[in-house]
C-alpha cells in the first residue's frame, strides 16, 4: 500500500477516483493533455521541499547547486525546443506568464490590443475581470461575422488609430492560423511590441505542425500544459534585445526576468520546472513532431465527422488541435451539451462562439481538442467515430439507449487505449 493510502486515505481514495475518470473517459477538453509518467515523477519528487527564489546562480537561498542545474537544463532545452533567445521557467502558470509579460513591456494604463475574451481570446488578454483589463487600456480586436476569421485590414486600421504599446497574437478558442508576419508588420508600422500567448498551439509549434511565432514575435508567452503535454505552469520566452530600446538600463531578457522574479512571484516551483524540463526533452525528440503532426490530423477527422453528422463548427473547420461547435441548432446551450457529454465519459467545455447572443456561463458553443486523445494513440478513424458520438449524443438528447450505447462504445475505446498502467494509490478492496 502506498505512504498516501495508509496516511489519509480519504485523499489518496478521490485521486485514484480522479486516476479512474481519466482513464475511463475521452479526455476532449482542449486545454488538456496526459503527462507520461516522467513528467509525473519530477512533479511528485522532494524538490517541493526547495526554496530558490534568484535564477541559477544568483539565488536568495543556499543548498542549490542541483537545483540551478535542473533550472539550466530547462532553461537551455526551451531554448532549443522554439529557437528562442531567452526562456524563463518560473512562471507557474499562464496568468502570471502573462502578466509578467506586460509588466516587463508596458506600464499600467498603457494600451494593449488583443482578441477579446468573447471572440477566442482568454481573461487575461483584457477581460474587464481580470487585473489585465482593470491595470491597462484594452484594445480589443475579434474576427468577422462571415468567416469569423481575424481581419487583418481591420487589426491595422485598429492599431493605427490606437497606437496600442503591445499588440497580442494568441487565443483560447479559435481554430485557424495565426498570421505572424502580418501581426508583425501592423506591430513595426505603430511602434508597438509583438507578444504572441501560444499556450494552446505551443507542442503544435515545438512539432512544427504549426507555424512558429519566434521569427517574429518580441516575447512568446506559453502554459506548459496544453499540446506540449508538460506539467501544469507556464514559460516566456524573449528576444535579447528590446528591440524599441524603451529603457536602456535593462534589456528586453532582464526585463522578463525582473518581472517574474522579483516583481511577481516569489519561490520557484522547483519540483515542476523538474517537470518542464523533463516535457522539453520529450518535445526534443523526432516522435515529437509525429505526434503534433497527428494531433491536427486527429482535429481535422473530428471536425469533418462533425460537419458530416449536421453540426455547425465556427469557422468550419479547423488548422490546429481545437474545434469549436456552434449548438444553436441543435437547440441545445454549450452548458447542456457538455452536460449530457460528462454523463457519457467525454469531457469538453461549454465555450463562447463569435457575436454569441447568449451569457458565458450558458453560451452557444462547446470547445473540443484532441491533444489529450492523440496522446492515448487515437487514430483519425477513431476520431472520426467520436464525431459521430458527439453528434449522436447532440442529436438525441433525451434518448436513454442512445446515451447508453455512447456510453458503452466510450467504455470500449478507452480500454483499447490503456492509461498509467498498474498505477495506484489504494490496494484492491482497500477504502
Ligand atoms: N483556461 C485555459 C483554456 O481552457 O483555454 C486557458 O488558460
Amino acid at each position: 500500500m502506498s505512504h498516501l493510502a495508509q496516511s489519509d486515505p480519504a485523499v489518496a481514495k478521490q485521486i485514484e477516483n480522479e486516476v479512474s475518470r481519466q482513464r475511463a473517459g475521452l479526455e476532449m477538453i482542449a486545454s488538456e493533455n496526459l503527462v507520461s509518467r516522467s513528467v509525473l515523477e519530477a512533479v511528485g519528487s522532494p524538490l517541493t521541499n526547495k526554496y530558490s527564489e534568484g535564477y541559477p546562480g544568483k539565488r536568495y537561498y543556499g543548498g542549490n547547486e542541483f537545483i540551478d542545474v535542473i533550472e539550466n537544463l530547462a532553461r537551455d532545452r526551451a531554448k532549443e525546443l522554439f529557437g528562442a533567445e531567452h526562456a524563463n521557467v518560473q512562471p507557474h502558470a499562464g496568468s502570471q506568464a502573462n502578466m509578467a509579460a506586460y509588466f516587463a513591456l508596458a506600464e499600467p494604463g498603457n494600451k494593449i490590443m488583443a482578441m477579446d475574451l468573447a471572440m477566442g481570446g482568454h481573461l487575461t488578454h483584457g477581460s474587464p475581470v481580470n487585473f489585465s483589463g482593470k491595470l491597462f487600456a484594452i484594445v480589443p480586436y475579434g474576427v468577422r461575422r462571415d468567416t469569423h476569421l481575424i481581419d487583418m485590414d481591420e487589426v491595422r486600421e485598429t492599431a493605427l488609430r490606437e497606437k496600442p504599446r503591445v499588440i497580442l497574437a494568441g487565443y483560447t478558442a479559435y481554430s485557424r492560423i495565426l498570421d505572424f508576419k502580418a501581426f508583425k508588420k501592423i506591430a513595426d508600422e505603430v511602434g508597438a511590441y509583438l507578444m504572441v500567448d501560444m499556450a494552446h498551439f505551443a507542442g503544435l509549434v515545438a512539432g512544427k505542425a504549426y507555424p512558429s511565432p519566434f521569427p517574429y514575435a518580441d516575447v512568446v508567452t506559453t502554459t506548459t500544459h496544453k499540446t506540449l503535454r508538460g506539467p501544469r505552469g507556464a514559460a516566456i520566452f524573449s528576444k535579447i534585445e528590446d528591440r524599441l530600446r524603451r529603457d536602456n538600463k535593462k534589456n528586453l531578457a532582464q526585463k522578463i526576468d525582473f518581472a517574474v522574479f522579483p516583481f511577481l512571484q516569489g519561490g520557484p516551483l522547483d519540483h515542476v520546472i523538474a517537470g518542464k524540463a523533463v516535457a522539453f526533452k520529450e518535445a526534443l525528440h523526432p516522435t515529437f513532431a509525429d505526434y503534433a503532426e497527428q494531433i491536427v490530423k486527429n482535429a481535422q477527422a473530428l471536425a469533418a465527422s462533425l460537419m458530416n453528422n449536421g453540426i455547425d463548427l465556427v469557422s468550419g473547420g479547423t488548422d490546429n488541435h481545437l474545434v469549436l461547435l456552434d449548438l444553436t441548432k441543435t437547440g441545445l446551450s454549450g452548458k447542456e451539451a457538455e452536460t449530457l457529454l460528462d454523463s457519457v465519459g467525454i469531457y469538453t467545455n461549454k465555450n463562447m462562439i463569435p457575436y454569441d447572443p447568449r451569457k458565458p456561463m450558458d453560451p452557444s458553443g462547446l470547445r473540443v481538442g484532441t491533444a489529450a486523445l492523440t496522446t492515448r494513440g487515437f487514430d483519425e478513424d477513431e476520431l472520426t467515430q467520436v464525431g459521430e458520438m458527439i453528434a449522436h449524443v447532440l442529436h438525441n438528447a433525451t434518448q436513454k439507449d442512445v446515451l447508453e450505447g455512447v456510453r458503452a462504445k466510450v467504455a470500449e475505446m478507452t480500454q483499447s487505449h490503456p492509461l498509467y498502467e498498474g498505477w495506484t494509490y489504494v490496494t484492491p478492496g482497500g477504502e
